[in-house]
């Protein structure tokens, strides 16, 4: 069928990679061959744990939103595709934040589960990531909590979960895992998967007053990895954030947090007249807490000068090792200060390459 020809010529491709860049992998003809057998036999095929690895990092240097690919190499990959009950695949996703907290030097790493097959679909993660914050509708119209996730958390609710007595700002959502099996399985996050910082800022003692935190790993957890042909819905993945994700846009944008206005009147910036820039001075101001607070409590974190610099580095070792490096200026620029990073500065190959990470509503491969 096309389905099954669309598979063996992804799978050409990425074997033809693969062994391109691992000259000592062995002889590619027997690896194709059986593949291609495989296919014929079952519709998809079985990557060696070698193959997955390497897959799984160029993944991420694939990915064109991301800022962060110079550490591409060093991806740790956990190989769970033999793992798809529900409880299974929550246990693993805590295991996976803890493991990759490491005490605060946080590694980046993925956790590849089931892929989809003919004849069984892949566990799916319906969170976006496996830590966030519920967004409870109040009374008087506003949202307590993160808005994001307002339409998430209302569906919780309504599929039983409890949220805390006394709702908050940061209450962390469930994990919701579903299998053909058992359906969608509401997991609670158990405390010692969960790390966050609590934000204060350096110079302005009221700042730890808001209450404000922010958990310390992201891991995007429904996003679609797929490798020559296969895809695994579920694999969740990690690095470490880069300040401005939480100071400029979790917390700053109007439909989020949007603390910049509470922020510049405790600063006690004229608000009245917008030359006054209090809302970029507000944003400069959370952004230090920030960086600050994962500072003092030892848990990686990177600024955007500091990574943008690290990304034309890395564009130009992809470039000397003859590869094409395709990224998304909308997405590596910075939501702050763009100007001020280098990468704002020139346009960037927009090639889309295989092996990658597809979002939710992108295109299937
Ligand atoms: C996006 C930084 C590690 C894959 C991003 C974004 C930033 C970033 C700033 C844009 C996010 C946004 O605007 O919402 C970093 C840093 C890392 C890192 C500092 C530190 C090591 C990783 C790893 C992977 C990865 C380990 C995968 C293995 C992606 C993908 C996106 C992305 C797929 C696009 C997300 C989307 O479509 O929503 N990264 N990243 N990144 N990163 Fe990275
Ligand atoms: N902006 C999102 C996270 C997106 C991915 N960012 C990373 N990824 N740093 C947020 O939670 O603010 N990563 O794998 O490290």
């Amino acid at each position: 069928s096309a389905d099954l020809e669309m598979v063996r010529a992804a799978a050409k491709e990425f074997l033809e990679l693969f062994h391109a860049e691992n000259p000592r992998a062995g002889r590619i003809g027997p690896r194709i061959a059986a593949v291609m057998r495989e296919i014929d036999l079952t519709g998809t095929y079985w990557h060696t744990a070698e193959e997955l690895s390497f897959g799984a990092r160029v993944a991420w240097r694939n990915n064109a939103r991301c800022i962060g690919r110079l550490y591409w190499r060093s991806l740790q990959v956990r190989d769970l595709r033999t793992v798809s009950a529900a409880g299974d695949v929550a246990r693993h996703c805590f295991d996976h934040l803890r493991v990759a907290h490491n005490g605060g030097k946080i590694r980046p790493m993925i956790s590849v589960f089931a892929p989809e097959t003919p004849t069984r679909p892949a566990p799916r993660i319906w969170n976006e990531q496996l830590i966030r914050y519920a967004g409870y509708d109040q009374p008087d119209g506003r949202v307590l909590g993160d808005p994001r996730y307002r339409a998430f958390t209302s569906e919780l609710i309504q599929r039983g979960w409890r949220p805390p007595e006394l709702p908050g700002a940061f209450d962390v959502l469930p994990l919701v895992v579903e299998t053909i099996e058992e359906g969608p399985r509401i997991f609670q996050l158990p405390a010692q998967a969960v790390h966050e910082v609590p934000l204060e800022h350096p110079e302005l003692a009221w700042f730890a007053d808001l209450g404000l935190r922010w958990h310390a790993v992201p891991v995007i957890s429904n996003s679609r990895l797929v490798i020559g042909g296969v895809s695994y819905p579920a694999a969740p993945f990690n690095g470490w954030y880069m300040g401005t994700e939480i100071g400029a846009r979790n917390l700053g944008d109007s439909d989020r947090y949007a603390l910049v206005p509470e922020v510049a009147e405790r600063m006690g910036l004229d608000t009245s007249d917008e030359a006054t820039l209090w809302r970029d001075r507000a944003l400069v101001e959370i952004n230090r807490a920030v960086l600050h607070s994962f500072g003092v409590n030892g848990v990686s974190i990177t600024d955007h000068h500091t990574e943008s610099r690290r990304f034309l580095i890395h564009l130009e070792r992809e470039e000397r090792a003859g590869r094409r490096c395709p990224a998304d200026w909308s997405w590596i620029v910075p939501p702050m200060s763009g100007s001020q990073t280098p990468v704002f500065h020139r346009y960037y190959d927009a090639e889309n390459l295989v092996p990658n990470f597809f979002a939710d509503d992108d295109a299937a491969c």
